[in-house]
């Protein structure tokens, strides 16, 4: 018991022992699996025991409890230690999940995950690429004040806890969450960073030596140091000085050793990702006074002692029996809130859109700001932001300064700066944490690229979230090749789970926001354009309407006859109906068909698509991006496969032959 000689405070036995369960079980765990992180668990066991021992406000036994305390192990790596906490504090994570880390089907991979595979009960966010949990806790806290200010403090009030490592802290993505963290003054945010001095390749001294402490006072945070983990007592007061400092979020830096109290591989980062061995894991044991030879063992007192059910269900219903009162005093409010964590809109919702358009032709990143101010009364909790293109992206909800997001108070419209990648993490932590109806995010297309890790997260997690892409196409002229997304369109559709929209003039614009906010389980990306489509008219005798979208293609206007089909998506619906008209005048005759969503259309039965996409009719697609993926849907495509160029819209767009003629020659061509 001599590794104890360092816990000079630690209050009683079972603290001890229950740490060193802690420890003991974690070891296990990696070692029956072969594979995994026993370092960070067995380091960090003492700030894990805490908070979910003393801490954390939650109910093992309802995990989705609205009002308790998040927690989010950013370090994901270190997942063994999640899984043994919600095991130990008595979460729906047993003996057997433990055994099973990392096997076929468990509830226990490699990093934590919340999905509809997965279901782990008290995993709040899939985590694993380092700083993503940290930008997901900023999102979280965002969540929280925001709901806290509409709803009142008896139904929201709670923080987001997250332990972060070293290599969190170098990731940019924690760099530009933190920065936002501390000028919204996201005071409900405490970070316990595990400041051990390793990483993969080594010890942090390789790469990584500025003062964090500095650094995250200078992005406006309040920032404890604690000497070491293995000291509870100094380590709870700092932790209680960071929650009692509401005005700024908190990082409460501890100095701990990986792998510790492993006799030859504590401190090395030979304890960061491999199993520490039988004999080591032995030696451990013994250094703990531990019987070697038991494995996945928890002394009953201890397990008794670690049970947070008794104390979670006192908090919940305390919580339920204030709620009660809550609701009784305000049905609208009730009702509200109702839809908020069911995630639905309020009613009126899809009678507001689509609303009556400003202008005959109008591009459709305005027709979204437009179908936004219509529908916008009727999602009460929609929140999301720009990362500093609103005036271009045309993403504000009406309101002005009353409805801005700031340090003082939480509007929808989120100023996210200068800063993709934590709009993108706080987009999904935003999501994960509840209450907040399709959470969005957006900036120029072009710049998916920055946030794409957050975009391929919240697809894994399968979250409401919308991501809002504007410029969609070289059409946006003469910003340039840099601006110019090419390649933009065919990445996202590469994201399993992603529901790429990109609707062809305003009524698609309204219609595809109903489809993502009332429709959709999962994540969408939508991509407008800068430039002008006219308005189609959709009434009698014109194109169909565009409720067609929901079904991700469909027929805009049928040619009797039919030689060959025209696809278009966005704005070069417009150039397919051109081509169209070329072709008809030439004695041609070819069917129009809008497809603003591959994924949507794949989802149709055969015979719809057969319908729409006749076989053996020959078939041209036309869109201003790679030609990439066009082939499992047409013969052939009218597409840009290089970069782009500095010019006017309309004349880049020439250039490079995103025009009528190019395509009814092509068509002519299939023809022959
Ligand atoms: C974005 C990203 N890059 C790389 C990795 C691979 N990786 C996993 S853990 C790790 C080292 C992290 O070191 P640290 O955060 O200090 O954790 P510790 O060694 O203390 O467990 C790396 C590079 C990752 N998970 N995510």
């Amino acid at each position: 018991m001599e590794h104890w000689a360092i816990l000079r405070r630690v209050t009683t036995d079972i603290d001890r022992r229950s740490i060193d369960t802690i420890r003991a079980l974690a070891m296990d765990t990696v070692q029956q699996a072969n594979s995994g992180h026993p370092g960070l668990p067995m380091g960090m066991a003492p700030a894990a025991y805490l908070l979910y021992q003393r801490i954390l406000r939650h109910n093992p036994k309802d995990p989705l409890w609205p009002d308790r305390d998040r927690f989010v192990l950013s370090a994901g790596h270190g997942s063994a230690l999640l899984y043994v906490m919600l095991h130990l504090s008595g979460y729906g994570v047993s003996m057997d999940d433990l055994k099973a880390f990392r096997q076929w089907g468990s509830i226990t991979p490699g990093h934590p995950e919340r999905d509809t595979v997965h279901v782990t009960p008290g995993v709040e966010m899939t985590t694993g690429p380092l700083g993503q949990g940290f930008a997901n806790g900023v999102g979280m806290a965002m969540a929280e004040r925001f709901l806290r200010e509409r709803f009142g403090a008896v139904a929201q009030d709670h923080r987001i806890f997250a332990i972060v490592s070293d290599g969190d802290l170098m990731e940019g993505i924690a760099s530009e969450a933190a920065s936002l963290a501390g000028h919204l003054r996201l005071g409900r945010l405490v970070y316990l960073y595990d400041d051990n001095d390793i990483s993969l390749d080594g010890p942090t001294s390789l790469s990584f030596k500025e003062d964090t402490t500095k650094r995250f006072e200078a992005y406006g945070w309040h920032v404890e140091e604690v000497a070491d983990v293995n000291d509870l007592e100094a380590l709870e007061l700092a932790i209680d000085r960071a929650m009692r400092d509401e005005e700024r979020p908190s990082l409460v830096r501890i100095k701990s050793i990986i792998g510790y109290p492993s006799p030859n591989k504590q401190g090395t980062s030979g304890a960061h990702g491999s199993p520490l061995g039988e004999d080591e894991v032995r030696a451990t044991k013994e250094v703990m006074g531990l019987d070697p030879d038991k494995h996945f063992d928890v002394p009953d007192d201890v397990a008794a002692h670690m049970d947070q059910s008794a104390r979670g269900a006192a908090l919940q219903a305390e919580w339920n029996a204030a709620m009660s009162g809550w609701r009784s005093e305000d049905d609208g409010r009730a009702q509200e809130w109702d839809a908020a964590w069911a995630g639905r809109p309020l009613p009126g919702f899809a009678a507001s859109l689509p609303p009556k358009w400003s202008k005959d032709a109008l591009a459709t990143r305005v027709a979204g700001k437009e179908a936004m101010a219509a529908f916008g009364p009727h999602v009460p909790t929609m929140v999301g932001g720009a990362a500093d293109l609103s005036g271009s992206t045309n993403t504000l909800f009406p309101g002005g300064e009353s409805e801005r997001f700031t340090d003082t108070q939480a509007g929808r419209n989120v100023y996210f700066g200068v800063r993709e990648h934590a709009m993108g993490g706080a987009v999904n932590g935003m999501a994960g944490h509840g209450g907040i109806v399709r959470p969005y995010g957006s900036t120029f297309l072009q710049f998916a690229d920055y946030m794409r890790g957050s975009i391929r997260l919240s697809a894994l997690m399968g979250l409401p979230v919308a991501w809002i892409f504007t410029h969609d196409s070289v059409g946006l002229g003469e910003d340039g090749p840099t601006h110019q997304p090419i390649e933009h369109l065919a990445a996202l559709r590469a994201i399993p789970q992603l529901t790429v929209l990109r609707p062809a003039d305003p009524d698609e614009t309204a219609e595809a926001w109903r489809v993502i906010v009332e429709d959709l389980e999962g994540p969408a990306a939508m991509a407008l354009s800068r430039q002008n489509t006219p308005v189609y008219d959709r009434g009698e005798g014109g194109l169909a309407p565009a409720s067609g979208l929901a079904r991700g293609a469909y027929v805009l206007r049928e040619a009797e006859g039919a030689q060959a089909v025209i696809v278009g998506t966005g704005t070069e619906v417009e150039v397919a109906l051109g081509a169209a008209d070329l072709l008809a005048a030439g004695g041609v005759a070819a069917t129009v068909v809008s497809m603003p969503s591959w994924e949507l259309f794949e989802a149709q039965d055969e015979a719809y698509r057969a319908a729409v996409l006749p076989p053996g009719l020959p078939s041209v697609s036309v869109e201003a991006a790679v030609s990439m993926g066009w082939a499992r849907w047409v013969d052939a495509s009218v597409a840009i496969d290089r970069f782009g160029a500095s010019a006017p819209g309309p004349e880049v767009l020439e250039h490079l032959g995103i025009t009528a003629e190019a395509v009814a020659e092509r068509v002519l061509g299939l023809l022959g």
